[in-house]
């Protein structure tokens, strides 16, 4: 099996900072963030970025300086949200595509969120898409329902996006497909040839689907965004989170994919082609 790319989502739109003390919202602490993910075996990070006062923001300033901290603790893969938070406008969540992230997500629908509704028309996709097509930044499929994997279909007959891609289910929305291993199986078994993939299980559900997914072969994110808690009760660092999974793939046979060896596998470009670009940042 391929080593283990293991993702970590620190942040999130949804979290405020009185859930959990963990929460990084300056751009220095998600670069202190990344620092110890690396360590415990992480390769890839997705970013949301908070003010100071903890609200949630998609401004390009802010994702700059989250960027730069990243880079300046880490050589991890970096990420953007595109999907931001409830009731952004489009425009608001792929603004921060200007600053050339390796890989971005594409939430491929329209899905209940708890009592509100994450809006991805099919308008709003093709526009994100086009964003990313213009900043050269590579996407990352994110499915909350098995139409999304149709709608993506969709997009590859418009012309819009090629298979094979890099996927992330994320599984146990309030809205979404319930995280379980017979939803997971019958998604992978969806996939194009060729295709890479990740599970993100919401809340409890987070450490069974990463498990799952180790011993079937595909690849894990973890995170506060989508769960605080390392067991009944007892808040999570992003770290413990990355370094459990790390350790049961290990028990497992598993190797861990640093973040070169993950960009080897996702088919991205390699950190010295990067470094040659400045890392992307115009
Ligand atoms: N905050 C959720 C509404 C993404 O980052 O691309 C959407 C989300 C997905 O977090
Ligand atoms: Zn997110």
């Amino acid at each position: 099996m391929d080593p283990l790319i293991i993702t970590v989502a620190p942040v999130g739109a949804e979290l405020t900072p009185d859930q959990t003390p963990h929460l990084a919202v300056t751009p220095q602490a998600l670069g202190s963030v990344a620092r110890n993910i690396l360590r415990a075996g992480a390769s890839m990070i997705h970013v949301h970025c908070r003010n100071d006062d903890g609200t949630n923001t998609h401004d390009v300033a802010r994702f700059r300086a989250a960027y730069d901290e990243i880079r300046a603790n880490s050589d991890l893969i970096v990420q953007f949200s595109t999907g931001g938070a409830i009731g952004m406008t489009p425009e608001e969540r792929a603004a921060p595509l200007v600053l050339r992230p390796e890989m971005a997500t594409l939430t491929c629908g329209t899905v209940n969120f708890g009592d509100e509704v994450f809006e991805n028309s099919f308008p709003i996709m093709r526009g994100i898409l086009r964003e990313m097509k213009r900043y050269g930044v590579r996407p990352e499929l994110e499915i909350f329902d098995k139409g999304h994997l149709s709608n993506a279909f969709r997009l590859q007959r418009e012309g819009l996006l090629e298979f094979p891609q890099h996927v992330d289910f994320v599984l146990g929305v309030p809205g979404g497909l319930d995280a379980s291993v017979a939803n997971l199986v019958d998604l992978v078994q969806a996939l194009p040839a060729g295709c890479t993939w990740s599970v993100a299980g919401i809340g409890r559900a987070q450490l069974p689907m990463a498990t799952v997914a180790i011993a079937m072969g595909g690849h894990v994110r973890v995170g506060l965004e989508d769960n605080i808690y390392y067991s009944k009760g007892r808040l999570a660092t992003n770290e413990e989170l990355v370094a459990r999974v790390a350790r049961i793939a290990q028990e497992l046979g598993r190797p861990i994919a640093g973040p070169q060896e993950a960009r080897e596998l996702l088919h991205l470009q390699t950190a010295a082609t990067l470094v040659g670009e400045g890392l992307r940042r115009p």
